[in-house]
């Protein structure tokens, strides 16, 4: 391993939010004092205000710090105190109970991947031990599903090489200096070096106000505007002739799909003018490298694979994939064991695997798709599961809320909930709750008590970031480690995820599959291929990255069935889908509802449902905004921060407005994740029902994308009803800001 930097002080990845910048923790009488940029000038500016936050977070009067037990009626948040080791003890004894009863499908368990860190992916382990495929995440609107989709193309999720690239595509993802800080110095960098920037955003976004060109597309169309890109590429014959030739399948058949979305077709459906699209595709085509980051605005549109896809297939075409400046296809990380691999999925049987919920309509992400590729992975990347971000082998998310409230098409009466507020973190929030009342035994896992928590039966409280030693791989999207160091002690009630899974595993008579005692002890077995201990890499280094190896595919092929990248999908068609990208719209704006609506534009303040109560953070942002075009704001008499009710045929949300000339007309932004934490006792649920997005879309099967079962959450159709009076019961602070 390269020898870095000496290691004198405490490094910790910061996971406030899921980007991971590596900080410096300062302690003072064993608490955690204050966290601060790096020492390291070419890292000390991947810091954002939430990471200087830490102290705040992990210290707060409202942190959890004693496990609880309901006593009240379930979501009247009464609870008396208990020991760790008792909570474990009945938590065993009842989850026993439900396996016994409904068998151990009937578990079901929801994290996020990002922010619980030590989990190693015993989550996985213990439910494969267990036997139940009923695996969860909020990931699953984030770059997990984008993963897997990924994988269906080319067999690997890439990681956009955006420093060197000479062009930058960004599809709506908009970092900035608070905002997923690395992604936004890495394409600062770019800049520098001189490379273009391409965005594609309704709004005039904080990236789109410094673009080289702007594409102000309607909400929801991107699948049409990259079939509109493919059709100059493809027509103007700009691909890598030698790539496409050599390396993909099914070029014939993608030409004729993209001759149906002509120029004239594409800029009415985006609403973008022909020729600018035709001028961004050459820009894009014709740079020596360019890259497509990742962005979450295509894992939450009806047409999502589609896009997805999409976006994969530009990389290939242009011949853009393993090269510097590109999209590096990274592969497992040579010195360290994968969490796929700890995961253990071959132990769950193709039984249980077959119950999978939303597999048999939506299998995209499932293990019923994902396990087609394993063969293939195996041969390229050497294992067969490749869990990247910990997007793959999930279950549907609505279908499993659904079981759980209807017990269709099999109950689920178990449900364990750990760094994820799920309540409000997927579509469809009442059917959520509905699922919740309808439980046996709800455990959550937090460091607050959210809305979620406040359903629970049992609420242990989880250690944070200062409190842990880790070494992330960044869920092998990235090559590389990164070390992160425990600064403090947990509170004495508070465990980790990992300790967890392992204490209630023993419990239930599976102790054998989790022999590792310790979190030191998973973290060297993790790092035995480079033949170091947790102790050693840490006192070496802080982090480790192998140098990049580019075009590996000429070597092995691609990891899908053909070898090759498959822009016509032999995995989606055997499982009974259009194999080549499409365009589908989501439902039409009306007389009723006539603005296109999208969630998202993150809180600079906060991270995704997180720190509302956190004070110097909410100071900066006391209340949910909702962003409206000057010309649609004056139609209806609303000036800024009147309170308004956006309202759509299946829900509301309630917000303070603030007129934008940067929106497009005719669209509406509502944030995502606003609960009160101050309104606990006094509003349902901490009022985590008046300013959700999760109560918005419809997630029947009609309304969501075919291959993997996501909601529509960009472009769907609403109205604004403006307030007389402000909403009953908020703060001051909340009224004022
Ligand atoms: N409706 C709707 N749903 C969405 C989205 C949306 O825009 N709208 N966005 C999607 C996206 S992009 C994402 S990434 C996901 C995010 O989904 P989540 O990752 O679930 O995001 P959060 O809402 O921040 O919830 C994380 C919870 O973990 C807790 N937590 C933080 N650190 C720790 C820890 O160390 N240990 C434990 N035990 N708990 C911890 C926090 O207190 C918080 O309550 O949501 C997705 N879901
Ligand atoms: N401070 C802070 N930073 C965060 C987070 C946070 O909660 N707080 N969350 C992190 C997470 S988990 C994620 S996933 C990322 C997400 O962050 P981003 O990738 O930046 O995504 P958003 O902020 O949701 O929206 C970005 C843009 O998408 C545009 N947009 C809306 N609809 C469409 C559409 O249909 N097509 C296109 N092309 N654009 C559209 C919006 O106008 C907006 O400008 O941010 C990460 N960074
Ligand atoms: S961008 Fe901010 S919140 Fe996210 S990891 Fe970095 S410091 Fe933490
Ligand atoms: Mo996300």
């Amino acid at each position: 391993m390269a020898k870095q930097s000496a290691n004198k002080q405490t490094y910790s990845v910061c996971t406030i939010c899921d980007i991971g910048c590596q900080l410096r923790a300062e302690t003072k009488d064993g608490k955690l004092s204050r966290m601060i940029a790096h020492d390291n000038p070419a890292l000390a500016r991947n810091v954002c205000y939430k990471g200087t936050a830490a102290a705040h977070i992990h210290n707060h009067a409202d942190r959890l710090t004693k496990p609880l037990k309901r006593v009240g009626e379930r979501g009247a948040d009464q609870w008396e105190e208990i020991s760790y080791e008792q909570a474990i003890e009945e938590i065993a004894e009842r989850l026993g109970k439900v396996v016994d009863k409904y068998g151990p499908e009937s578990l079901a368990v929801s994290t996020s991947g990002w922010n619980t860190q030590t989990t190693h992916s015993m989550d996985r382990r213990f439910m494969n031990a267990l036997g139940s495929p009923n695996y969860i995440s909020g990931v699953s609107l984030c770059a997990g599903n984008t993963a897997a989709v990924n994988k269906l193309t080319y067999g690997w999720f890439p990681f956009a090489d955006i420093s060197n690239s000479k062009c930058v595509v960004l599809f709506g993802h908009n970092p900035r200096k608070h905002s997923w800080t690395p992604i936004y110095n890495m394409i600062n960098a770019a800049r520098a070096n001189g490379a273009k920037v391409i965005v594609l955003d309704p709004r005039v976004s904080d990236q789109a106000e410094v673009a080289d060109m702007h594409l102000r597309l309607r909400s929801g169309t991107d699948a049409a505007m990259c079939l509109g890109w493919l059709n100059v590429i493809i027509n103007e014959a700009l691909y890598d002739k030698d790539f496409v030739a050599q390396y993909t399948l099914g070029f014939d058949e993608l030409r004729e799909r993209v001759n149906e979305y002509p120029l004239e077709r594409v800029a009415e459906i985006t609403g973008v003018d022909a020729e600018l699209i035709a001028e961004s595709a050459r820009l894009y085509a014709g740079a020596e490298s360019a890259c497509i980051p990742w962005t979450p605005i295509t894992d939450m549109q009806i047409s999502s694979t589609s896009a997805i896809r999409l976006h994969s297939i530009l990389r290939a075409l242009t011949g853009n994939l393993d090269i510097p400046g590109g999209e590096l296809l990274g592969g497992f990380n040579p010195d360290y064991i994968p969490e796929s691999k700890l995961g253990n999925h071959e132990m769950l049987s193709q039984e249980q695997k077959n119950k999978q919920l939303g597999s048999d309509t939506h299998p995209a992400y499932t293990y019923r798709a994902q396990e087609m590729l394993s063969e293939h992975t195996k041969r390229v990347y050497g294992y067969e599961y490749a869990d990247i971000v910990m997007g793959c082998y999930m279950a549907n998310p609505s279908a499993t809320f659904r079981a759980m409230a209807t017990e269709k098409p099999y109950p689920v009466k178990a449900f364990f909930v750990l760094g994820n507020n799920a309540l409000m973190s997927y579509p469809n929030q009442h059917q959520i709750l509905k699922g919740m009342m309808n439980q046996d035994l709800i455990v959550a896992h937090e460091i607050f008590m959210t809305p979620t928590a406040m359903l629970a039966d049992y609420v242990l409280p989880g250690d944070v970031f200062s409190e842990r030693n880790h070494l992330s791989d960044s869920w092998s999207w990235r090559l590389g480690l990164t070390l992160s160091q425990k600064a403090v002690e947990p509170p004495e009630g508070a465990s980790s995820t990992y300790e967890f899974w392992h204490d209630l595993a023993h419990k239930m008579g599976f102790g054998e599959l989790f022999p590792w005692g310790t979190i030191e002890e998973v973290l060297d077995y993790r790092l035995t291929p480079s033949g170091k201990s947790f102790a050693e890499f840490s006192a070496e280094t802080y982090m480790h990255v192998p140098p990049p190896e580019y075009r590996k595919y000429r070597k092995t092929g691609f990891a899908t069935p053909s070898g090759k990248v498959e822009l016509k999908s032999s995995l989606l068609e055997a499982l009974g889908f259009d194999p080549l990208p499409y365009h589908r719209e989501g439902p039409a704006v009306s007389d009723d509802y006539p603005y296109y609506v999208f969630t998202g534009v993150r809180e600079d303040a906060f991270f995704q449902t997180g720190q509302r109560q956190v004070k110097v953070l909410r100071d900066r942002m006391p209340s949910p905004k909702l962003f409206m075009h000057p010309e649609d704001a004056a139609k209806q008499n609303i000036v800024d921060h009147d309170w308004v009710k956006l309202q759509t045929p299946t829900g509301e949300v309630t917000a303070k407005v603030l007129v934008k000339e940067s929106m497009k007309q005719g669209h509406i932004r509502v944030p995502h994740g606003w609960w009160y934490p101050e309104m606990r006792g006094q509003a349902k649920l901490a009022g985590s029902f008046i300013s959700s997005d999760a109560v918005l879309c419809p997630d029947d099967p009609e309304f969501l994308d075919y291959e993997q079962g996501i909601p529509h959450f960009k472009g769907f159709p609403g109205r604004i009803v403006k307030l007389a009076e402000p909403p009953a019961g908020m703060s001051e602070q909340v009224l004022a800001g």
